[in-house]
């Protein structure tokens, strides 16, 4: 398809909707603009994305001597399929393209997509570096927070993309194919936006759907509905699991990470060697193994960038000591799942903050991982009332409310002891109070920071 000669309506002005218009914009296409938020300030959008300049903004609806025109509709990753303008769309005939089918149409290399509930960023940020020492030319893209679309214009053929993907992002694919993909597990989480947890599955299993035979699907044996899937694929699948000695695949023995294949077993490195904590980041480093060496990168180099790894920002990341209580920015946890996560790597007493943007989630799971290493939790946010009620349904009463998330602080500064810790964790997403995870952690940073000891 030659795209220039093809009209685009851009949904969504956010980072991917920005980027996806002026990759359009470089290939000659036509392109409008569309944002659901009626109340949206275009003066400081134009003021903010000056290229965009000559693409008129429609706001809340497009005229329908626009809408008539458009062939490919490139939708945000946080705009829902279900809702009207969509349908509406749909139903037209217009062509559906996520903002990734569009960067995967017009972009260069080969490509390592990364999915799954959890572990994504930091197994992302973690593939992005290791292949940085072997490939001269490495893009890491996607849901990590930079627009794939953005990084099309300085991809060559040799270029080696490393893409966190979504289930939001997945639901809009067509052709997107990846070289290796990976799916690192899959627990409940946006269900207000999939509304079943068979269709999340289904999101995140069709980054295996337009690989050929040659291709590599990188799974967790531990998650059985990922274990099964993997049966039913003709790509190459490499398993790892964190808990079982496998006969084929990564599996963790004795502190130390092994690889058996075609009948050898081979030591990849030993887990004190890492510089991130839990079994949880095991199975990342092992799904990283398995990604890198699939891309082609040899064993010395992945061990070397394995060594060289740090925790990512926003992820158990530690932030400093007051008065000997030591404080824990873990705002990426924005699921019970990831949450978990976060109170299992705490080796003390911990005050726990939580709460924020309700995605549906069952909180039930979160609260009983407390067991008795939670001494007090802070809540905030829109879900608060409803943590607290599944706290008190679990018998868990050492609950307080805050206003804001400084409030939250102060009350867990006053509530914790020397030697115990503060973490935030919330379990939920940060919308409503902040505009992602990464504001809501660098709000906590900056606030713990200044705190009098
Ligand atoms: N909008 C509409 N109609 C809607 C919904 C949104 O018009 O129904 C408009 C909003 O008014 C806004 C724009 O769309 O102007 C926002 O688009 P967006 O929500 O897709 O946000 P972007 O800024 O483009 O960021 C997106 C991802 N956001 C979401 O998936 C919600 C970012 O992931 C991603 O880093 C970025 O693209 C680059 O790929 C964030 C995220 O929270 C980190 N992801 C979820 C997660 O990790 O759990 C999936």
């Amino acid at each position: 398809m030659d795209i220039s000669k093809q009209v685009f309506l851009v949904v969504g002005t956010g980072i991917s909707g920005t980027a996806a218009a002026e990759l359009l914009l470089t290939k000659g296409c036509r392109v409008y603009l569309y944002d659901g938020n009626e109340a949206l300030d275009t003066a400081s959008f134009y003021q903010q994305n000056p290229r965009l300049q000559e693409v008129t903004l429609w706001l809340g609806n497009v005229p329908e001597e626009v809408l008539s025109t458009i062939d490919i509709a490139v939708l945000s990753p946080g705009v829902p399929l279900d809702i009207p303008f969509v349908v509406e769309l749909k139903e037209r005939g217009i062509t559906i393209w996520g903002e990734i089918e569009l960067a995967y149409v017009c972009g260069k290399g080969s490509i390592a997509a990364i999915t799954g509930t959890n572990g994504k960023t930091t197994t992302t940020a973690l593939v992005g570096q290791i292949m940085a020492l072997h490939y001269p030319s490495v893009k890491v893209v996607g849901n990590i927070g930079i627009p794939y679309t953005q990084m099309v214009s300085e991809m060559q053929e040799d270029t080696v993309v490393v893409a966190e993907i979504s289930s939001f992002q997945l639901e809009t694919i067509d052709q997107f194919a990846p070289k290796v993909a990976a799916i690192l597990n899959i627990t409940p989480d946006h269900l207000n936006r999939h509304h079943t947890m068979e269709a999340y599955i289904a999101a995140k299993e069709r980054i295996t759907e337009n690989q050929g035979p040659e291709d590599l699907c990188v799974l967790n044996y531990n998650d059985a509905v990922l274990r099964a899937f993997g049966q039913t694929l003709t790509q190459r699948v490499v398993y790892f699991s964190s808990t079982e000695v496998l006969e084929e695949g990564l599996y963790v023995k004795d502190g130390q990470i092994f690889w058996a294949r075609n009948g050898r077993t081979e030591p990849v490195i030993a887990v004190e060697d890492l510089h991130i904590l839990g079994a949880h980041n095991h199975e990342n480093v092992m799904a990283a193994v398995a990604i890198c060496d699939g891309m082609g990168v040899p064993m010395e180099v992945i061990r070397q960038g394995l060594r060289g790894f740090h925790a990512v920002e926003h992820r158990i990341e530690f932030v400093c000591k007051k008065r000997g209580i030591a404080f824990y920015n873990d705002s990426k946890g924005t699921n019970p799942d990831a949450a978990i996560k976060g109170i299992c790597a705490m080796d003390r007493r911990t005050v726990l903050i939580g709460g924020g943007y309700d995605k549906q989630s069952a909180y039930d799971e979160w609260i009983e991982s407390f067991d008795g290493k939670v001494k007090q939790l802070v809540l905030i946010g829109q879900t608060r009332e409803k943590i607290a009620q599944c706290c008190k349904e679990h018998g868990f009463t050492d609950y307080v409310f805050a206003d804001s998330l400084e409030e939250a602080i102060d009350i867990a500064y006053d509530t914790a002891e020397d030697g115990e810790a503060v973490l935030l964790s919330p379990a939920c997403a940060s919308w409503g109070m902040f505009d992602n995870y990464e504001q809501r952690g660098e709000r906590f940073k900056e606030y713990v920071r200044g705190l009098k000891e």
